[in-house]
């Protein structure tokens, strides 16, 4: 249990915790000279029942709040002490008004100095504790008449001390390691030392750790917890770790930057969150007004939003940004408390609910009830209160680490709320069963009435699909996001995906016997020749069909995937373009650096210097080959485009998922067929929609 103190300065809070332990947490020369306490002070006290007690002795100087608030985070019990002789004072109201705003419900106070007080002064100052204490989380404390003087009443108050660490809940260990650092320094011969507050979890001897924000690596090579030397600390306990890592030295640590799991480290700016305003304020807090945030033990110059139209007047509670100068390293539920820019008061504080929280549309009612969602205490609550909002999807990873929660909870999580769970690049989207059913049905509609519409079309673009289908409310979903929703329903045997795009499978594009009768007939001309395919017009001047018709069916043709316009007017079998895919390949791989002529080329095909020369723009400007003066290489990046069956036989794309028929299909690198050739959604999560193919080249409608 650690144990902080509070209160008004000189009413002798140090000279309690002395009193009661032994220990003199005025260890600094100032604080001797001066007679009055700076810095945190710490103490130990070994209690008969084995465990112990871990005091941290705050300033009462109006102007060392900040300290105070630096050592009041991650206490359990606040002693907060009041001089009987001199009654409830400006830093008794502060210290207090701040445990309130941190959530602390359990203490005593210590009516100090009895030994000067008149019993009539000790009642009006009764009085008065009871009045401040009213309506705040620590209404109703047991007040408890002592001298640190006498020793009158300590009796009773290490009574309440040990009754309070009876009572202690051990705190919840699920979470990952968080250490709020208060002091860093050398410890001769052992290297450099943090102590601080384990805010979540646990830490063992040689666990890897970062410092956050600076994002430093560590080794933890001995801990102290309570100081006594242990194997493993936890949530609960004062720790001291030592610490080894390449930049680790007292100078590269500071107070308020947090100790923790590697996996936990994501310092933000930009926080949403309640605040509730005191009322001893004067005015309303209006936009952009400027604060200090104490977050654990860090103190950051910040602005704050309000996240609705009307200022927030004293007394009231509403969601606020935080915009911050320099990032935190928070977690969802962790208190904060702001003060004025000079330092002179405490103005509110209150409970962090989203640490990404958005810069654009952030006043909406849609993210009012998104933020109450969020500020759900229980994980399972907030998320599936959050996921029944407009977005619909949540990443689970970022909303676990956000909370400082074990990797084993998102498990959990989707389990208990059985949701729907999709990889779209590192994150791991997931949505409620209604969700994912909705998008299920409505991207089918979406193909269903494309099918019908066009009949003559094999399938529709992804980026058609995905801006076509509209959830309920808000927008369509990310492209990466809605590509693994469709690899999903691919899996499913729901959709057909390939280079032509998307559709129903059983889907085949209509045409007229006719059709089928000259297309058959084309395509047998075409094969005759594999590499040297006749024209348009040499098709129809030999058929003796109209060259407007022959046209027609090959573009059908190159819609359905069965051929390749390589240059106007000249269609190669796709078959054959893959053919020669692989004899380029073949070409690069028996030339120096694997660079090659088109001549080379053109002597395997054996089909005239203009033909093979536009097959390789074909593939250069498909980005296959890349070109440089006379000579080509291979682009590795694209082999999968035209040659599919090399890719296969070499090693399988990063991400390449099995069933899609043979044709790879790396996550969040869809092909898909426009009327140009082959695209690639490009880039991250968040990025622009592919850019359209070239205008010209647009599939006819
Ligand atoms: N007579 C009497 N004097 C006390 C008692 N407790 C503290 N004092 C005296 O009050 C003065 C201030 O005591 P501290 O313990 O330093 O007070 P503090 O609350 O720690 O002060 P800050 O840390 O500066 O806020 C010292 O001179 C103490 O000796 C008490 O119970 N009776
Ligand atoms: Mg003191």
């Amino acid at each position: 249990m650690i144990v902080g103190t509070a209160g008004h300065i000189d009413h002798g809070k140090t000279s309690l915790i002395r009193r009661l332990t032994g220990v003199d947490t005025d260890r600094l020369k100032e604080e001797k000279a001066r007679g009055i306490s700076i810095d945190l002070g710490f103490a130990y006290w070994p209690r008969p029942g084995g465990e112990i007690i871990g005091f941290v002795d705050v300033p009462g100087h109006e102007g060392l709040v900040h300290n105070m608030l630096a050592g009041a985070t991650g206490i359990d019990f606040v002693i907060l002490v009041v001089a009987a002789d001199d009654g409830v004072m400006p830093q008794t109201r502060e210290h207090l008004a701040i445990m309130d705003l941190l959530g602390l419900k359990n203490g005593v106070v210590a009516l100090n100095k009895c030994d000067l007080a008149s019993a009539e002064q000790r009642a009006a100052a009764k009085a008065g504790i009871e009045t401040v204490l009213a309506g705040t989380g620590l209404e109703g404390t047991q007040i408890v008449p002592v001298s640190a003087v006498t020793g009158e009443g300590l009796a009773e108050l290490t009574a309440h001390l040990d009754a309070a660490l009876a009572r202690t809940t051990v705190r919840p260990r699920d979470g990952l390691f968080r250490l709020a650092v208060d002091r860093a320094f050398t410890l001769t011969g052992l290297g450099t030392a943090v102590t601080g507050t384990v805010l979540s979890g646990a830490v063992q001897v040689d666990d890897q750790v970062l410092l956050s924000p600076s994002g430093l690596e560590a080794r933890v090579r001995s801990i102290n917890a309570q100081d006594r030397r242990v194997e493993r600390g936890e949530a609960g306990q004062r720790c001291a770790l030592v610490l080894a890592g390449p930049h680790i030295a007292k100078e590269a640590i500071h107070r308020g930057d947090v100790v923790l799991d590697p996996a936990l480290h994501a310092p933000t700016a930009r926080i949403d969150a309640s605040l509730r305003v005191l009322p001893s304020e004067r005015k309303p807090i209006g936009q952009w007004f400027p604060v200090k945030v104490h977050h654990a033990a860090a103190e950051v110059p910040g602005r704050i939003v309000v996240l609705r139209d009307a200022p927030i007047a004293p007394g009231e509670t509403a969601h606020v940004q935080l915009v911050l100068e320099r990032p935190l390293a928070a977690a969802v539920g962790d208190r904060f408390v702001v003060r004025d820019t000079s330092s002179s008061r405490t103005v509110g504080g209150g409970i962090l609910i989203d640490l990404r929280a958005p810069e654009r549309r952030r006043r909406t009612s849609e993210r009012q009830a998104e933020l109450a969602a969020l500020a759900r205490p229980e994980p399972a609550g907030a998320l599936a209160e959050a996921l029944r909002g407009p977005a619909g999807w949540l990443d689970l990873h970022a909303f676990c680490r956000d909370r400082a929660l074990a990797p084993s909870a998102a498990e959990r999580l989707i389990a208990d709320l059985a949701l729907a769970s999709l990889q779209a690049k590192d994150r791991r989207m997931v949505a409620l069963p209604a969700t994912w059913e909705r998008l299920r049905t409505d991207v089918g509609a979406v193909l269903d009435k494309f099918h019908t519409d066009r009949p003559d079309l094999q399938g529709i673009g992804i980026e058609q699909l995905r801006l076509g289908h509209k959830p309920a409310h808000g927008p369509p979903l990310p492209a990466p996001l809605f590509v693994s929703a469709l690899h999903r329903l691919v899996e499913a045997g729901e959709l057909v995906l390939d280079r032509t795009g998307v559709r129903r499978p059983g889907h085949e594009v209509l045409s007229s016997p006719e059709e089928e009768r000259t297309w058959a007939l084309i395509r047998s001309r075409l094969s005759g020749e594999p590499y040297r395919p006749p024209r348009v017009r040499d098709i129809a001047k030999d058929m003796g069909v109209d060259e407007q018709f022959v046209r027609r069916l090959m573009r059908l043709a190159a819609r359905r995937g069965d051929v390749e316009e390589i240059a106007p007017d000249h269609f190669f079998l796709r078959s054959v373009v893959e053919r020669m895919a692989e004899i380029a390949i073949d070409v690069a791989a028996n030339a120096p650096e694997g660079k090659f002529t088109a001549a080379e080329f053109r002597d395997r095909l054996d089909n005239g210097r203009k033909v093979a020369i536009q097959i390789l723009e074909f593939f250069d400007r498909h980005g296959f080959t890349i070109r440089r003066q006379d000579l080509r290489r291979i682009n590795p990046a694209r082999i999968d485009l035209f040659a599919p069956r090399a890719v296969q036989t070499a090693a399988p794309p990063a991400g390449a998922e099995p069933g899609n028929g043979g044709v790879p299909l790396p996550v969040g690198r869809p092909v898909f067929k426009t009327g140009w050739g082959r695209q690639t959604v490009p880039g991250g999560f968040d990025s622009h929609p592919p850019p359209p193919p070239p205008k010209r080249r647009e599939p006819a409608r």
